[in-house]
């Protein structure tokens, strides 16, 4: 018999790829879990025809629907990917974002102790956990300093998982990830309104119509992004280690919101000068068109200023490691949004 997964979050970037991953790499059945809403969002997932992938009704807020699944689908692993994942609008929906992330990880964790205590569990951790940063670059022993209600929900979802892995004896696991990104990212996140944005900006240009100028928040924050594809190998690492440990995955390269647009507009060969500084900063083509301002609206109330992570314990120790540089993950992602267009 094959073995049983459920994934949460299958419409969303990792969860999407991670079923991508185990229909390539295992013999596994495995289920996706969905929430259901008025009008499906199955972008990411339209093209899996697979009869070892079926989509499951498991909505995070509702831990009936967690418990009925591990009861009805016997998981030989659980891994947990669906959130409310934008930092953003961590502040708007504190509430919401605390019983998607951390309360439900609980209502997880308690239906595997209670129904499939061998089911091995991963937990989406984040870098977001460590926000307000003392010691660069960041490994797993930097303490938890969060700065959003997003940040400080992972946080202790992180301490339920150490919690019911040594109280239980549960194979429970919550990976620290960096920002990863691809084509399948959401277009609120930087990275993708960005491609999406300049690769708008550069068919006006093409077929000579008004230009819609980028608006971002701050341009000075420091990330350290991957490419997400690189990290799914790592997640699935982590599941299937002799005992349970916790890894950092990261590039361990930092480039800020703005490298990230300079780079961007260089893949769309488009070239370009500043002006002004703070929230007067501007971005112009040749012409003198306005390809991007700043809009204050997408400041954060509290700013994670810099995330660099250090992969060295993945590297050494799962043999994992990042393959793809920050210029490729630019280019694929900004010639998807273009191609999108055509
Ligand atoms: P994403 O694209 O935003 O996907 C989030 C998924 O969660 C979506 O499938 C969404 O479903 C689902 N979801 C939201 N609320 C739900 C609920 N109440 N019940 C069931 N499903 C729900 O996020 P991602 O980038 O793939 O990230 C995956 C995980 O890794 C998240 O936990 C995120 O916080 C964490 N993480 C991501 C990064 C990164 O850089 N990508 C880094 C560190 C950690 P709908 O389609 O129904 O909204
Ligand atoms: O792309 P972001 O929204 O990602 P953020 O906040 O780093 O969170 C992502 O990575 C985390 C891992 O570190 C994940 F846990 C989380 O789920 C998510 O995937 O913002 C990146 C940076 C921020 O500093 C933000 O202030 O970009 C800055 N930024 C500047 N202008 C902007 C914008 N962010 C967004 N979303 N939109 C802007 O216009």
């Amino acid at each position: 018999m094959s073995k049983v997964i459920i994934t949460t979050g299958v419409t969303g970037q990792d969860g999407s790829l991670m079923a991508e991953y185990l229909l390539k790499n295992t013999d596994f059945k495995i289920y996706g879990g969905v929430r259901r809403l008025s009008v499906s969002n199955y972008d990411n997932i339209d093209h899996i025809r697979d009869k070892r992938f079926e989509l499951i009704n498991i909505d995070l807020s509702d831990s009936h629907s967690i418990e009925q699944a591990i009861l009805k689908y016997k998981p030989d692993y659980f891994i947990n990917f669906g959130a409310q994942s934008f930092v953003g609008s961590s502040w708007d929906f504190p509430k919401q974002t605390f019983e998607v992330n951390a309360t439900a990880v609980l209502d997880i964790l308690e239906g595997i102790r209670t129904h499939q205590p061998n089911c091995r569990f991963y937990n989406a951790g984040s870098s977001e956990e460590f926000g307000d940063v003392i010691t660069t670059p960041q490994n797993e022993k930097h303490p938890l300093r969060p700065r959003s209600p997003y940040g400080a929900s992972k946080a202790s979802a992180r301490h339920l998982v150490k919690v019911y892995r040594e109280s239980y004896g549960l194979y429970a696991v919550q990976g620290w990830l960096f920002n990863h990104e691809g084509p399948k990212r959401g277009y609120e996140f930087v990275t993708r309104k960005i491609t999406a944005g300049i690769a708008k900006i550069k068919k006006a240009m093409e077929s000579n119509s008004e230009i819609a100028p980028l608006e971002v928040g701050n341009m000075d924050a420091e990330r350290d992004w991957s490419d997400a594809e690189d990290f799914i190998h790592g997640v699935w690492l982590m599941l299937n280690q002799e005992e349970p440990k916790e890894y950092v995955l990261s590039s361990g390269e930092v480039n800020t919101v703005r490298d990230f647009i300079k780079t961007c507009f260089k893949c769309a060969e488009i070239n370009i000068s500043f002006s002004g500084e703070g929230v007067d900063e501007k971005i112009f083509d040749e012409k003198g068109n306005l390809l991007l301002k700043i809009n204050p609206k997408y400041y954060r109330l509290a700013e994670v200023n810099l995330l660099k992570g250090n992969p060295y314990r993945a590297i050494h120790e799962l043999g994992w490691r990042p393959n793809s540089s920050f210029k490729d993950l630019v280019e694929k992602m900004y010639k998807n949004d273009y191609n999108l267009l055509k």
